[in-house]
């Protein structure tokens, strides 16, 4: 970076354009009355789904919940279609956001920070660009997304192949044309369980790399009728103001009854109800304890593992995929669309790579050590360097230079998850130590953007310049964090929470496991004592 400092001044950068960096923007510059900008490496806004175009690709959380609720108009006219939204249709909100609020003019697209460097010298950050932008900002906000910084295993020989690849958080906006071709689909999380059904359903041929079977739940995706979203309508406040005060950031409530306190009967018939209902009701509204206790977490895991035995043709098939080194939850609770009636299909294979590893990429295909695979598209379906991958890509420099990554080398670190100490009046929207990914996206965004607004306001009232995250603060909280994911089953698992898919990464439970609704009561006292565990310094006085 140089240090000259005759450059463009704003009160904000924001960096992403996406659920999160447009409602900052609308906070900074149309509640606040500030100068921001938004810096977009997409050419439109969308954020996760701008750039996941792949085939199935929707949302796991039910549409009528998977909106901004900050505009009681905003709601009223948008009307989803179905009961999850598919990401064209989440794309298409996002668009009619930005149009309704003008955002477009307070972003820049296609251009990404690769720099943001505090100077002491002058309180600001000084933010640079890959189109050679230099900007100097009060504040810098991050909203770059938690699973944003996609990640394609190194496998020796992709360089060598000569078929088509693609990951797909980094999806061809033209789609891919899978008629008559051999296909193979390395990963079975979210993305992955998603998209092989449809794949199957185009390719000529499909082979799934399994490397860990995981539990997935059937969506029972499908239209909503205009009566259901007329009554959500009538009842958006409430339905908002229950999300808002959650765990999860839905309004489905908690269920009360421990999976151990009824009989076999009673629990099939509550586990049943709940499979036939589909999606995350499965995990959240069950059993209140099938998240936290292994001999509960082990009647959900059997249930799904008989539904496995039930759905499969083929019992070897159905052997290969039945989850057991992990409890039901501690990885992302998948949910699909026909994911296992997919493999009774003639044109699918399952290829098992936790017990024969897959060595290599040839120019036609795979080799794993039991064998060679032709293959003319292979799709990455292997997931992201979560949480904090997207800050690594940009060299973030606080006080004294400090890189946040150096800072981060053995687990981010953050108050609230929020604010990285030695980072002054540096925001991450969702950032690590946040309830984030643990919770429905939407509600849990809104929460942060207000969060950081109502403190620049603050600041602004109180003549304060800078405010910074105190080390002791920072700590108690990384403490509590880890503390509340170690009551948790979230531990035995190898999942991205933990960076376990990421050769080297330390293994730290990054989201917060407490819950939405504490973390924002937690928020409301630190703010309602004047932003207690922040050192908070006022301007210099202006001199007569
Ligand atoms: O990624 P993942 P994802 N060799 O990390 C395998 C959100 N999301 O893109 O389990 C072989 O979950 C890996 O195997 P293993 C959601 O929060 C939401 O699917 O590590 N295999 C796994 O099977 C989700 O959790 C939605 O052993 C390798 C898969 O690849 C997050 O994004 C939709 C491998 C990666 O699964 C990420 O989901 C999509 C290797 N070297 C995503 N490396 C919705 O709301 C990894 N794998 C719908």
């Amino acid at each position: 970076m140089t240090t000259d400092t005759s450059r463009e001044e704003l009160d904000a950068v924001v960096v992403g354009a996406g659920f999160a960096g447009m409602y900052m923007l609308y906070q900074l510059r149309d509640v606040l009355g500030l100068s921001a900008r938004v810096f977009e490496a997409g050419d439109d806004v969308g954020g996760t789904w701008y750039w996941n175009r792949y085939p199935g690709a929707r949302c796991d959380s039910e549409s009528y919940l998977y909106c901004y609720s900050f505009d009681k108009d905003l709601a009223q006219e948008w009307t989803w279609s179905g009961k999850y939204p598919e990401q064209p249709e989440i794309l298409r909100y996002l668009s009619h956001v930005a149009d309704r609020f003008d955002l477009r003019r307070g972003i820049q697209f296609e251009t990404r920070v690769t720099a943001a460097h505090f100077r002491e010298d002058l309180n600001r950050w000084e933010i640079e660009t890959d189109q050679g932008d230099r900007v100097l900002a009060r504040y810098f906000i991050t909203g770059v997304g938690c699973i944003s910084a996609g990640q394609v295993p190194e496998i020796q020989g992709l360089e060598n192949y000569e078929g088509e690849w693609h990951h797909t958080g980094a999806w061809p906006h033209e789609g891919v044309d899978f008629a008559g071709k051999r296909v193979g689909v390395i990963g079975t999380g979210s993305s992955g369980v998603q998209a092989i059904p449809v794949i199957a359903s185009q390719a000529d041929h499909l082979t799934v790399f399994q490397r860990t079977p995981q539990y997935t739940v059937p969506a029972r995706h499908g239209t909503v009728t205009p009566e259901f979203l007329e009554e959500v309508k009538e009842q958006y406040d409430e339905i908002f103001e229950k999300t808002r005060f959650s765990a999860g950031g839905t309004p489905y409530g908690e269920p009360e009854r421990s999976a151990l306190d009824v009989d076999d009967e009673e629990r099939r018939d509550i586990y049943e109800a709940a499979w036939e209902e589909g999606g995350f009701r499965f995990l959240l509204t069950t059993f209140s304890d099938i998240r936290v206790d292994r001999r509960a977490n082990d009647t959900a895991a059997e249930f799904i593992r008989s539904k496995i035995r039930e759905t499969i043709d083929d019992p070897d098939t159905a052997e290969k995929l039945l989850p057991r080194d992990h409890p039901f939850g501690s990885k992302r609770t998948l949910i699909d669309t026909n994911y296992y009636e997919t493999y009774n299909r003639d044109n699918v294979d399952l290829v098992d790579i936790r017990h024969a590893p897959i060595e290599e990429i040839t120019a036609n295909g795979l080799r794993t050590r039991d064998g060679d695979y032709e293959l003319d598209v292979i799709v990455f379906a292997t997931g992201y360097d979560g949480m904090t991958g997207a800050f690594n890509r940009i060299d973030i420099r606080g006080r004294d230079g400090e890189r946040l990554r150096e800072k981060w080398a053995e687990g981010p670190r953050a108050y609230l998850g929020l604010s990285p100490a030695g980072f002054p009046n540096m925001f991450m929207i969702t950032g690590p130590g946040s309830p984030s990914v643990l919770s429905n996206m939407p509600p849990t965004i809104e929460q942060h953007v207000e969060y950081i607004s109502d403190f620049i306001a603050y600041m602004g009232e109180h003549n304060f310049e800078t405010a910074e995250a105190e080390a002791d603060a920072e700590d108690e909280w990384v403490a509590h964090v880890n503390q509340t994911a170690s009551e948790t089953l979230y531990m035995l698992a190898d999942s991205w929470y933990l960076g376990a898919n990421i050769p080297g990464k330390p293994r730290v439970f990054m989201p917060y496991a407490g819950g939405l609704d504490v973390y924002r009561e937690k928020c409301d006292e630190i703010a309602a004592a004047g932003y207690e565990g922040y050192a908070l310094h006022s301007r210099e006085p202006i001199e007569a």
